[in-house]
């Protein structure tokens, strides 16, 4: 095969012998006998062994304040140079190392921390021939300030409620630092129940309401929310509130953020009492029945009577009874057995109030013996009855059970 060559340098040989000052393409064209051309590219890198320039134009600016945390620092290309030493420090000295090495004309720093100040210094390297530049200027900037969020004066709930009820708080929350806005994101502002001035693990959260928008440095803004006070309470509280509660703003100072105490005085609201005031059975002609059979559970609840203070109407409105048998004749969840599931009853009860339950229940089948029916008011708790929940449970007279004879088929 004869081959015919011609390089964008003019030469027409096979291979040629080059030296280039300058980063330089080579491209040669090869040509077959039949016409066919190939085309070749070389390019041929020169590093220049000159020293590295000093990197000017860094920014941020000497002296720069308010700067934003990340921050990214950079400078201009520097002559001869392939790689950058970024050097940060606090106080009069420069450190040895590096803080960073890069080849790019910026970096940026994560983990300084907002309102102080740094120095910092950029320095060019040559990394074909190891030779660094002289130090560029020394340069400094101050991280931007920090809002400071406070709760203004102490929250207003109402001077006197009821336990369990629903309340409505006021409290303002001011930005106490006239240096730095807050970030956009928002941040909820909850509400305590204390039984000081303090706010600790004993307290009973309320709830939480968003602060959505920014606020502006020295700025305020009135917040309010309806919150509902646990059941069972009398005596005299605080609310307290605390502002960004789960620390979505970083702040200049972070344990200032808990309100003083905003007095209430809460009564106890007259709580219901329901119980099963009578429990009778039918189908147990002389108090016995046969395992397996089913009889009638009739049974009265009522919401008893304890006093003026302490007698109220029930609140939920929807609570569920149950049928239990045991051995004892007192309830006992430990050792008895339900023979329903929930019963529900809708409405509610005021005080001396009654309804029946009448239902049929099938005894077990494997048991005989001496039992007791339990008939059981409110048998989840879904009625607050303050200190009358151990007295919804009523038991019927001793039934006996009788077993059945055994009956056996055999087959021959
Ligand atoms: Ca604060
Ligand atoms: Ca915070
Ligand atoms: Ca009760
Ligand atoms: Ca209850």
């Amino acid at each position: 095969m004869q081959w015919t060559y011609l390089w964008n340098t003019g030469a027409t040989t096979s291979c040629i012998n080059v030296s280039p000052d300058v980063t330089t393409s080579y491209a040669v064209t090869a040509t077959n006998q039949y016409g066919c051309a190939f085309v070749l590219n070389e390019t041929v890198q020169v590093s220049s062994d000159a020293p590295p320039g000093v990197p000017v134009n860094l920014l941020p600016p000497n002296g720069a304040a308010n700067v934003p945390n990340p921050v990214v620092l950079s400078w201009s290309p520097a002559p001869n140079a392939t790689l950058y030493q970024v050097f940060i420090w606090q106080g009069p000295t420069m450190p040895q190392n590096p803080y960073a090495v890069t080849s790019q004309v910026s970096y940026t720093l994560f983990n300084l921390v907002f309102e102080q100040s740094y120095n910092w210094s950029v320095r060019a390297v040559n990394a074909c021939t190891g030779v660094i530049s002289p130090n560029s200027a020394t340069q400094s900037f101050t991280l931007v300030h920090l809002p400071d969020l406070v709760v203004e004066n102490a929250p207003v709930p109402p001077d006197t409620a009821f336990s369990g009820t629903s309340i409505a708080v006021d409290w303002t929350i001011r930005n106490n630092t006239g240096l730095a806005a807050t970030g956009n994101g928002g941040w909820f502002d909850a509400l305590y129940l204390s039984f000081d001035n303090v706010l600790d693990v004993n307290d009973i959260y309320l709830g939480a309401f968003q602060r959505p928008n920014a606020l502006a440095p020295n700025g305020s803004y009135a917040n309010s929310g309806e919150v509902i006070l646990p059941d069972g309470l009398t005596g005299d509280f605080c609310i307290l509130v605390r502002t960004d509660a789960y620390n979505a703003q970083a702040e200049a100072n972070e344990i200032n953020n808990v309100s003083v105490c905003g007095g209430i005085h809460i009564r106890l609201t007259p709580p219901p009492d329901l119980r099963v005031s009578t429990i009778s059975l039918s189908g147990v002609a002389g108090n016995t029945a046969f395992q397996g059979a089913t009889i009638g559970v009739n049974f009265t609840v009522e919401n008893q009577f304890n006093g003026a203070n302490l007698s109220g109407m029930t609140i939920g409105g929807q609570w569920y009874d149950r049928v239990y048998i045991s051995t004892e004749n007192v309830f006992n969840p430990l050792n008895a057995t339900a023979l329903t599931y929930g019963i529900y009853h809708s409405g509610n009860l005021s005080v001396n109030d009654t309804y029946n339950q009448s239902i049929s229940v099938n005894l077990p089948s494997y048991i005989s013996g001496t039992y007791y029916i339990h008939a059981c008011t409110d048998a989840w708790d879904d009625e607050f009855e303050y200190i009358f929940e151990n007295n919804n449970c009523t038991s019927s007279q001793a039934i006996n059970i009788i077993a059945l004879p055994q009956t056996r088929f055999y087959c021959f």
